[in-house]
């Protein structure tokens, strides 16, 4: 049987340097289920190389034939590129996907969920998962954000959610929202969304000083640092509003339903924008990767 401890498994490469430096973990959904092929592979990469520029290492998460793993590597990542066989995994398939020796790609939530086994304080990702806008669909994410206690580095929530009410349900879930060079809610695919944010820096150390008093204080919640997309490759919030609402219509004829309503509507979205949601959300996540290991650094200075 597994304990804590031994819950989850250390890529050999990553075991050995973690006390000489800074980790950041990386969802795996997006790699597998979150963007197509060959552009995961890609997303994969620039992630990596931008945490290692920011003086960090990079960790994908992922259920590795029923083993939870940090560091995603070798055959078994180009496995998960191929998406050959692998599975969604949100916080509630954990333990089934290691029951049954799946091959799982985690979720924010579920990512969230290793971090904390782990003790990985820092993870990045594209998007967070929030309340859909209708019918009646709030994500795992949510919830696991209310619980873990992790910096994650975020471009918002996904654009085909409904975002007031995702920011509403931060609020209750305790996540504290901080804006990262900006004092409003991102959009993912856009920068502006007009929805205000209580607080905002354009300094890692301030995310450091409120994560350590957080922590101190006993908060369980993560710490979401939301920053906007790279000003070269955000689109137009008209064009993505369009592009959403014929994604919510061909997913309603579609008649999708629970864990495929997400990959379901991005890949939606990307057809409706005519591909120019790809390079935003590479953009996006190669900066918040790089972002994420800016802060893990000044954590780690920090002691
Ligand atoms: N946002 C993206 N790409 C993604 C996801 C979100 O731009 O691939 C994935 C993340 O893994 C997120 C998940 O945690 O979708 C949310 O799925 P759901 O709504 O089923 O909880
Ligand atoms: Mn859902």
């Amino acid at each position: 049987m597994h304990d804590l401890a031994n819950a989850v498994r250390w890529s050999p490469g990553i075991a050995a340097d973690r006390r000489d430096r800074a980790v950041v973990a990386l969802e795996s959904s997006v790699l597998a289920q979150g963007l197509p092929i060959p552009a995961n592979r890609e997303a994969e990469r620039r992630m990596r190389e931008a945490v290692i520029a920011a003086g960090a290492m990079p960790a994908v998460l992922a259920v590795v034939r029923g083993v939870p793993m940090v560091g995603l590597e070798g055959d078994d990542l180009e496995r998960f590129l191929r998406r050959d066989g692998v599975e969604k995994v949100s916080a509630r398939d954990l333990g089934w996907a290691v029951a049954r020796g799946l091959d799982g790609a985690t979720t924010v939530a579920a990512s969230l969920a290793l971090c904390s086994a782990a003790g990985i304080d820092v993870f990045a990702t594209g998007g967070i998962g929030g309340v859909h806008r209708e019918p009646f669909d709030e994500s795992a994410d949510l919830i696991a954000l209310s619980r873990s206690s992790v910096i994650t580095v975020c471009a918002g929530a996904k654009s085909v959610l409904d975002l007031p009410a995702t920011l509403e349900r931060l609020e209750s879930c305790g996540v504290a929202v901080i804006g990262f060079g900006t004092d409003e809610f991102p959009g993912f695919f856009t920068r502006h969304t007009g929805l205000p944010l209580a607080h905002s820096t354009s300094e890692p150390a301030d995310i450091v000083r409120a994560f350590v008093a957080h922590r101190a204080l006993g908060q369980p919640g993560a710490l979401l640092v939301v920053q906007p997309p790279p000003a070269a490759h955000a689109l137009d919030a008209a064009l993505v509003e369009g592009a959403v609402q014929r994604a919510l219509a061909a997913a309603r004829t579609a008649g999708v339903s629970g864990s495929a309503v997400t990959p379901f509507l991005l890949s939606a979205v990307e057809r409706e924008t005519g591909g120019a949601s790809l390079p935003a959300n590479l953009a996006l996540l190669e900066a918040n990767a790089n972002l994420a290991a800016r802060i893990a650094v000044a954590l780690r200075e920090a002691g």
